[in-house]
């Protein structure tokens, strides 16, 4: 299953290095986005009658989808464990226990949208691990602040398939092209306009939102007169806030008190893209680059976006 994305080699230090994990994400891509295409023939949409560590129920997608991953990640032999959003611990890759590298993943992000066939995706960052190389890959190696990930992104699947991503020298989209079964790059040294016409949130939470952020919302809607658009699948917010501009914001309530979203595998590998592509991302009065983590599943508010449209909601 070829996938190109050679120029990934060329980009700043970490290129080459990465590029054999970045391209497991692409064939990963490949594999996903054929079996969400089939999967009403084959009877894998709904429910999958499994609860993930989150206690959210796991859909038959979110587990094919994370198997799909695991296997694409093990056949770079470069990565010794992954953090994954279906997974309660750190899955370590026996084979290649001794790799350099760790792999935190949403393999199935936005699943609420698969019954009504709307967009998904995956997210994903690179790190190093911090553990001896003759030791067993721990949990601690993920626990890696994003001024420490190598690389980071996200794979979209909507009406074409893209993979967004970064390491650490700015931002490449590519798209995947069903006529030679390669991604190409179709959208280079991607920068995010330095303001936007949309906010991007589910609304329908602002009376239970924490931290004064249904007033903010209110005083800069007043203030810019935005217009709204939310998918409910990060990735698919984050592609359009990204390449149109704009604000896309996850606050805490009074529900999920810090959050819904996941620090590792959704907030920092945003944050890393949004960053490398001239935006800001912030959590509570903090760049979500700077939160050092203390736990696989922890979840952050966020706030990510074009540089006027952050500070006009956060003040
Ligand atoms: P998931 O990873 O379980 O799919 O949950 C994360 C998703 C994000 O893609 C999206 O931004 C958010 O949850 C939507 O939540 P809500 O339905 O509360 O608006
Ligand atoms: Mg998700």
């Amino acid at each position: 299953m070829p996938t190109t994305m050679n120029n990934i080699a060329k980009q700043g230090a970490n290129g080459s290095a990465m590029m054999p994990i970045i391209q497991g994400v692409g064939r990963a891509a490949i594999e996903i986005a054929a079996v969400l295409r089939g999967a009403v023939f084959r009877g894998a949409l709904g429910g999958a009658g499994s609860e993930n560590v989150q206690g959210e129920q796991q859909q038959v997608l979110d587990v094919l989808s994370d198997e799909i991953f695991l296997d694409e990640m093990r056949s770079t032999g470069f990565v010794c464990a992954v953090g994954s959003e279906e997974q309660e611990e750190l899955l370590v890759i026996e084979e290649y226990s001794h790799a350099d590298y760790l792999v935190l993943v949403d393999p199935l992000d936005g699943s609420s949208n698969l019954d009504v066939d709307g967009p998904v995706g995956t997210i994903f960052s690179v790190v190093k691990r911090k553990t001896s190389n003759a030791e067993r890959p721990h949990v601690s190696d993920t626990l890696q602040s994003g001024q420490e990930v190598i690389a980071a992104g996200y794979v979209l699947y909507g009406p074409s398939l893209m993979l967004v991503c970064s390491v650490g020298d700015g931002v490449n989209g590519y798209t995947f092209n069903p006529n030679n079964a390669r991604f190409e790059l179709s959208h280079g040294d991607i920068r995010i306009p330095e303001t936007g016409g949309y906010y991007s949130v589910n609304e329908s939470n602002k009376d239970k939102w924490l931290d004064g952020m249904g007033a903010k919302l209110d005083n800069m809607k007043s203030e810019t007169g935005l217009g709204m658009r939310y998918v409910g699948a990060m990735v698919a917010d984050m592609h359009r806030t990204l390449l149109k501009g704009g604000v896309f914001l996850y606050p805490a309530d009074d529900k999920n008190t810090t959050g819904k979203l996941r620090l590792l595998y959704e907030a920092i590998p945003m944050g890393f893209v949004m960053e490398q592509a001239g935006g800001k991302a912030m959590s509570c009065g903090i760049k979500v680059l700077d939160i050092e983590p203390e736990a696989l599943h922890q979840r952050v508010p966020v706030y990510l976006g074009s540089n006027t449209n952050v500070d006009a909601l956060l003040g």
